[in-house]
């Protein structure tokens, strides 16, 4: 199975499993994301769902209006039946990274909203511990004027590297749809209590958010190697 049939395979078997009828759907972030997104679209149009669909990002919204669902926001739901979105990693215990593509905020904040939250992952995310596959670091959104005092704490408590993000390099710092900055945090120790990290370092003034998803992924569905 090639990368993008392992994202198609992972993205439609959840969405075929946990879509039901009339029901308030999170959409998440990121390429594997949109096989979920084209599924979706194809349930609603021969089956007749009524499916409200919250984003998680600027680029989810897109998504669901291309594809003519119903966009919803947590204003008016603040309730969602099931989220599925995207990782960059996943480990034993189901703790991931998220925020490669820089929407961990929002993605956080519609998964706490949601009853059920599933993972949908090609097999290159599925790791023993954090850091074995992904090395681009734990993404932490922070608010602009805050990035370097974060930088110097995080490095002073913790260890390890952490690194503006930026488009291109030599280019201005990369902006959330939040209007803020992401730091990508290169740790060195992998056998960190993820939970107490991920308190710890939202503790720090200026910290909006972490990509560290501790004890929110109830199910993973994986886009395997060899098709099961
Ligand atoms: C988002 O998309 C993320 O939090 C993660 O960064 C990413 C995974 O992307 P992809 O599906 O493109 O691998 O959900």
């Amino acid at each position: 199975m090639s990368l993008e049939e392992a994202k198609q395979f992972a993205a439609r078997r959840a969405v075929d499993e946990y879509i039901k009828k009339d029901c308030i759907f999170g959409v998440g972030s990121g390429s594997t994301v949109v096989y979920a997104v084209q599924r979706l679209a194809e349930r609603v149009e021969t089956e007749k769902l009524k499916v409200t669909c919250i984003p998680t990002s600027f680029q989810s919204k897109q998504l669901i209006i291309k594809h003519k669902l119903t966009l919803g926001e947590l204003e008016t739901h603040p309730v969602i039946d099931v989220t599925i979105d995207g990782a960059d990693e996943v480990d034993a215990e189901m703790t991931l990274i998220k925020g490669g593509g820089g929407c961990l905020l929002q993605e956080k904040i519609v998964a706490s909203c949601s009853k059920k939250f599933v993972v949908i992952a090609d097999y290159t995310k599925d790791s023993v511990k954090l850091g074995d596959r992904y090395k681009k670091g734990i993404p932490i959104e922070v608010v602009p004027m805050a990035y370097v005092p974060v930088q110097n704490k995080i490095q002073a408590l913790y260890g390890g590297e952490v690194k503006l993000r930026k488009a291109v390099a030599k280019a201005g710092p990369v902006v959330t749809d939040n209007g803020n900055f992401i730091l990508d945090w290169i740790f060195t120790d992998q056998d960190l209590r993820w939970d107490k990290v991920d308190n710890h370092l939202k503790m720090i003034p200026g910290v909006v958010e972490t990509g560290l998803f501790v004890r929110m992924c109830e199910k993973l569905t994986l886009g395997s190697l060899k098709v099961t």
